[in-house]
């Protein structure tokens, strides 16, 4: 239904509802577009001047226009109350399980991602503005706390699993960004001072995806959708999709580093 509408490859569970409610709005308004304009066409024909050389002040009495902009608003309230809220509600209330999840944090700052993992303990670490060195700890990452010990935290780099739900938690250090996945049809405003929670299930990993789209330089991008500063045009990171295996050996090739490097250390 949205093959001629040039959308970004589709690589989530939840993005195929979504594309089919454009896909409906999209030839709604390709009805109203050809359906008005015949109207127009009509009406300049029907009361043109040489047919009604005096204005006539009673105007049309038929009630055809009324029930057409009644049914047009009855299937835009259909699209709305149909399609759209139940989509939307099912995303906000139905979040899985913290435990079944993989948990992430992504923190937005001019002009970078900062991601945080909470290691194999699943507990994030405790972090403090005060900690806060722009180059060794962006995070502010008290690395004395026993939580804080296995976290993993990277820079514009965002691993994750394929399959699995992942829980991101969204904030923002300074002004507000707007993470936006456009492959994974996530956009979500990231706002200083809350935390906000988006979920969703990659169905493609990278190298799928690359296979997919005969490109081998394919990488899922993270875009900030804001304009958040002079650079923002730079604020960009990248999404690498992994098997739950090469995930695994990823994430433990980083507690490797982490016990060589145990102070205040930053993967790019
Ligand atoms: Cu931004």
């Amino acid at each position: 239904m949205t093959d001629g509408l040039s959308l970004p490859q589709l690589a989530s569970q939840h993005g195929g509802a979504l594309d089919h409610t454009l896909g409906l709005v999209h030839w709604l308004m390709l009805i109203l577009f050809v359906g008005w304009g015949c109207f127009f066409a009509y009406v300049l024909w029907r009361f043109r001047a040489k047919r009604h050389p005096v204005a006539d002040h009673t105007g049309v009495t038929s009630h055809t226009s009324t029930w057409l902009e009644g049914a047009v608003a009855l299937v835009e309230a259909v699209l709305l109350v149909g399609c759209s809220i139940p989509l939307w509600a099912d995303r906000v209330e139905r979040f899985p399980a913290p435990a079944d999840s993989t948990r992430v944090r992504v923190v937005g700052e001019q002009f970078a991602w900062n991601i945080h993992y909470p290691g194999p303990d699943g507990v994030f670490g405790r972090t403090d503005v005060k900690l806060i060195d722009v180059q060794a700890n962006p995070l502010g990452l008290d690395r004395s706390d026993p939580a804080a010990k296995d976290d993993v935290t990277t820079i514009n780099q965002l691993h994750l699993p394929v399959g699995r739900p992942v829980l991101v938690q969204l904030t923002s250090k300074d002004v507000i960004h707007s993470c936006a996945l456009p492959e994974m049809l996530v956009k979500q405003d990231l706002i200083p001072g809350t935390m906000i929670p988006v979920w969703f299930v990659r169905k493609v990993t990278t190298e799928e995806m690359r296979q997919r789209t005969g490109n081998p330089e394919f990488g899922y991008e993270i875009a900030c959708a804001q304009l958040c500063g002079l650079g923002h045009y730079r604020m960009r990171g990248y999404m690498t999709i992994h098997t739950a295996e090469d995930f695994q050996r990823w994430m433990d090739e980083r507690q490797a580093e982490l016990s060589v490097e145990p102070e205040d250390a930053v993967w790019q």
